[in-house]
Order: C-alpha cells, then structure tokens, then sequence
C-alpha cells in the first residue's frame, strides 16, 4: 500500500521545481534546434551565420537527449519521493542542491562548448570525434551531480526502512532507488572514457585514442541510458495512471519485479549498438543480444499490466466487450491522455527496437535513419508523452496552483500536436531508412547526388512533422509557464493509486539489495570480462609507437 502524505514541503517542492525550471528552458532550446536541423535537411533552409548542420544536432542531441530528460526525471523522482515517504531532512536536501549545482555548471559549461563550436562531437560524444576538454569535464560534472542526487534518493530510502520497521516501502521510492542504482552502475561507463580517454586526449597528454575502447564503454552506459528515460514513465504507468482513471494498481509485486528485471538485463546489452563493428568476437555479440531479447520481458510485463488496469477499470465501470474498456476511460483528461498515447506510440516503437535488436535485421537499419525514427518514438514520444502528462500535475501541485480545464484544453491541443507530427516525421525517417538513407547527414552534403532526388520527398515530410513538433513544444512551454506563475492558487492533488485490497503480499526479496547489485554486477562481469580484455590486449599502436591504452 502506497503511504501518501498530504502536501510536499515547501522546500523540496523548491529543488523540486529547480529542475523543472531547467528541464523546460531545454525542452525550448532543444526542440527550437531540432525544427532547424530538419528544415537543413528539407533542402528548403541554409543555416546562417556560418552555423554548421552538426553543431545544431550537437544541441539538439545533448540538450534534450542529456539535459531536459536527466533534469526533469531527477525532479520527478524526487517529488515522489518526497511524497510517499515524508519528506528529506536537512543534510539530504543540502545534498540535493548541491547536486543540482553541480549539474547546472557542468551543462553550462558544456553547453558554452558547444555554442562556441568546439564540441560539435553529437550527444554519443566518443571517439574519433573529439571537443574542447571543457566539454568532457562539463559532462563529468553532469554525471557527478546525478550521483549526489542518487545518493539523496538511496539514503531517504534506507532512513524509510529505519524509521518505519515491517512496513513495506513505498512503490515509488522503491522504484526510483532501482532507477538510480541502474543510472549509478552505469555510468561508471561512461565517467571511465570520459575521465581516462577523453580528458587527457583532449588535453593532448596522450597523443591517440583507442576508438573501440571509447565506444564499447559509451554503450556500456548507452543503453542503460535508455532505460534511464523509461523506467520514470513506467514509475507513472505503474504508480500514478491507475489513480487517474480511479482505478487501483494491478500488482505491486509484478511492478517490483519488473523493475528487478530492468536493473538486471538492461546493462549487459551495450553491444547491441555495435553488432557491426569490427574488433568484438561475434560470440560475445551473440550473448548480448540474447540478453537484450531478455530485457524485452519486463516491458512485455508491462504492457500486460497496464491492460490489466485499464480492463479492470473498464469492467467496473460497466465495460462489457473485449475492447469495451477503451470507452470507459477518461479521454478529455489529459493526464490520462498524454501519457496512454504514449503507451500506443511504444508498441511500434518496441517492436523497432526488437527488429534492432535481432542481429541480421540489424545489417539493415544499422546507421540509417530508421534508428532516428526508432528513438523519436521511444524516447520523443513514449517517454516525452508521460512526462507531458505528469508535468500538468506536478508543476501545479509544487508551485500550489490548480490545473485548470484550461490548462487541460491546452495540454490536449499539444497532445495532438504532437502525435500528429511525431507520426508525420518518424513515418518518413524509417521509411527513408529503409531506402537506405543514412542517419545524421546534412543536405547541404550530399546536395546534386542522386540520392538526394529519391529522399527529397521524406525529408520534406520530415520538416513538415518538425514544424507541428515544435508548435507543440511552444503550446507546451505556455502550458508550463501558465501552472508554474500564473494559475488559480489552490491545492491540487499528486495522484497516487493503492493496490487491490485482494493483491498478494509483496515478497521480502525485493528489497534485498545486496542480492540485486550482486547478481547485475555477475551479469555484467560475464557479458563484458572477455571482450573487453580483448580490445585492450588487441589494441592497435597508435601514433608513435603509443600504446593506445
Ligand atoms: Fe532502442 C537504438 C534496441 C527500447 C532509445 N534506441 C536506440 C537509440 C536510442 C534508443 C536513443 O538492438 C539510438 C542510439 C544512437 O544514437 O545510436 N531499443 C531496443 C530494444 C528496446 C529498445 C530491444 N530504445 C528503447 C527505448 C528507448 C530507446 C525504450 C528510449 C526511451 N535500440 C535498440 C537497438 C539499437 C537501438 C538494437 C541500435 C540500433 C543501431 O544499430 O544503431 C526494447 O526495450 C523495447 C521493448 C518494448 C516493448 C514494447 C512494450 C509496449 C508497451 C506499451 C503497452 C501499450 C498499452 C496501450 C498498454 C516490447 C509497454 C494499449 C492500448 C491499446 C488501445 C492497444
């Protein structure tokens, strides 16, 4: 049973709404980049001032793929936290400042970077590509703050299971403590390339780099990063949607589980991103594929439960055929709205990924644009969708305004906004895909090829999906502003469901943690001990006779 206390603190609800203040200034920046990259490509649009194609993807790619998502799930986290546990105390919540702070400086100073043109390098940053070493220590402090942030999350757990002895913890905090132990584990991935390489290769302290190295421990973090944007929509699928549609949470041990499952199989899997690259002993690929096919289960789990709550609901309400429920739930509620249209937008996003995932298919779309349209329906859409939704409460409930029907009528304009254009533009970059057309490249390179006559048309498409995006961005931006300074005063509810009072007690496993890190570091030690042994000891001489690693 999910504890709820009436109202956050006001000062949580301060460090709470300082990342929401962030996470929506990049939602603009970003999304503003992201309709200039796709009118560049329309072949309709030559960027001025000397601004190049890669550098707008850069801040496309890291502002909104790093820095909206890092900083709204981190808040979001925090708040139900906060809300289903009683609140941080003071060490806790200086903690979390200083976290925040320490990511704010880092994104500025990468973000200077980038604007400057010396870390046009994309939002996966490895090797050969190399930026100002700025950058490289903006983003270690990045990382660095998310650990202080984890830390506050791990430690306001444990005072939870301290201070309420043979109560089980709440499903939120149990969720969001996974989320980070995942985040944590892996990126120490990434915080190695970037500290051990990149820095003192940027520094020209050491004069080459091993590209393999670099990138092997980039999707090491690179996939878990993923499920980093998922698993605070799934906190919402699981915790939050049920109450929305007056419902109650199908089962709290089947959400626990999942979540288990994730923090499991979702790291061992990097190689998937690399299935065609060279240096990586075919059999290790094979294991991590078999791996990412296990790390489907607990979405598959997913979706059965979340059918299982809408059915519930439904026949409750007097639903009678198979498909009766859909009837029965609340349409012109966007909170409901937003984020079931995400749920939609991830069964072909999903099945993208599977088709991905399965090595030969991969040959195909591998480095096409069709891997583009794969993560503008997962990421873009699935989990941008969920956190649209949860923003209509949370930013009200933290800043103690009401969300209005305004507000609503609104958020379901930008609902539609944005499913019209997200369907336009990642129709036309996986079909263009399939044609062959690569990812990342700009019109202004491979204008007069032939190619460009027989992708014109859906990168057109593409520019026109762009373009209703970024209404929808703006439409949601006013929506943000409005809840955040001026909407009614008033107290609005954080919507936290309760499980079936029939649901089965929760097993005491689950909260063994020693047990789940011990059993995620085996996994990784397995998939990753020998291939990584055999890029170092393989690694080819670099410039003068240096060693790469
Ligand atoms: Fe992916 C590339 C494989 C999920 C994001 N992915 C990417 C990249 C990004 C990304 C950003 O194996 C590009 C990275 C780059 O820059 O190079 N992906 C997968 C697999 C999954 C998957 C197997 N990806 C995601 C999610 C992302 C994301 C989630 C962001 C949030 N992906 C790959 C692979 C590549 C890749 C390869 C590399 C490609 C290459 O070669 O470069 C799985 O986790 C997917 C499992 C999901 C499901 C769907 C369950 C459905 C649910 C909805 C239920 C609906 C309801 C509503 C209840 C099985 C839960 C029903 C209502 C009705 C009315 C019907």
């Amino acid at each position: 049973m999910i504890k709820s206390f009436k109202s956050i603190a006001k000062d949580d609800a301060k460090l709470i709404m300082a990342h929401m203040y962030v996470a929506f200034i990049a939602l603009f920046v970003g999304a503003t980049a992201g309709l200039v990259q796709t009118l560049e490509r329309s072949g309709k649009f030559t960027l001025p001032a000397g601004i190049g194609y890669y550098q707008i993807l850069t801040v496309h790619g890291v502002v909104l793929g790093l820095v909206l998502t890092t900083f709204f799930i981190l808040g979001f986290m925090l708040s139900a936290q906060s809300k289903t546990t009683g609140g941080y105390n003071k060490t806790e919540r200086i903690i979390g400042w200083t976290g925040f702070w320490v990511m704010v400086v880092g994104t500025v100073s990468a973000a200077v970077m980038i604007l400057l043109n010396e870390a046009t390098v994309l939002f996966t940053f490895y090797a050969p590509l190399q930026a100002h070493v700025i950058f490289y220590i903006g983003l270690a402090l990045v990382i660095v703050g998310t650990w202080l942030i984890g830390f506050v999350i791990f430690k306001r757990h444990a005072r939870f299971r301290k201070e309420n002895p043979g109560v089980q913890t709440p499903l939120l905090s149990y969720m969001a403590v996974i989320t980070m132990l995942m985040w944590q584990i892996a990126s120490i991935g990434v915080a190695v390339t970037v500290i051990f390489q990149m820095i003192p290769w940027a520094l020209g302290i050491v004069p080459t780099i091993d590209v393999l190295l670099s990138r092997t421990l980039f999707w090491y973090f690179g996939h878990p990063l993923v499920y980093f944007w998922l698993l605070p929509a799934y906190m919402m699928w699981y915790a939050i949607m049920p109450k929305i549609i007056g419902g109650k949470i199908f089962s709290d041990s089947l959400a626990r589980f999942t979540f288990i499952l994730l923090l499991l199989f979702s790291i061992p899997v990097g190689f998937h991103h690399q299935l065609t690259e060279p240096g990586i002993d075919p059999f290790w690929k094979y294991m991590q594929v078999i791996l990412t096919f296990l790390v489907v289960i607990p979405s598959m789990m997913t979706a059965f439960s979340m059918f299982a709550t809408f059915e519930i609901r439904g026949r409750e309400l007097g639903a009678k055929k198979v498909f009766g429920w859909l009837k029965k739930m609340p349409w012109k509620d966007v909170r409901f709205l937003a984020p079931f249209i995400g749920m939609l937008f991830f069964i072909p996003g999903g099945a993208g990924g599977i088709i991905n995932a399965s090595n030969q298919m991969n040959q195909v779309i591998h480095n096409t644009i069709w891997v583009t349209g794969h993560f503008h329906l997962t990421v873009a859409t699935t989990v941008m969708l969920t956190f649209f939704g949860i923003a209509y409460w949370l930013i009200p409930t933290m800043t103690g305004r009401k969300f209005t029907p305004f507000a609503n009528k609104l958020g379901i304009i930008q609902t539609i906004l944005w499913t019209v254009g997200m369907t336009i533009m990642s129709t036309a970059m996986h079909w263009q895909g399939l044609l062959g057309g690569p990812r990342r490249s700009a019109y202004s390179e491979y204008v007069g090829n032939a190619d460009t006559a027989a992708w014109g048309p859906y990168q057109i498409a593409q520019a026109v999906g762009g373009s209703i995006l970024f209404l929808g961005m703006i439409v949601m931006i006013v929506v943000f502003v409005y809840l955040a300074f001026f909407a009614p005063k008033g107290e609005e509810e954080y919507p936290l469901a309760e499980v079936y009072d029939e649901a089965e007690k929760t097993p005491a496993v689950f909260e063994n943690w020693k047990l789940w890190t011990a059993v995620t570091i085996a996994l990784i030690l397995f998939a990753y001990t020998i291939p990584l042994m055999d890029i170092i000891q393989n690694a080819p001489m670099g410039a003068k006779g240096f060693k790469l690693w």
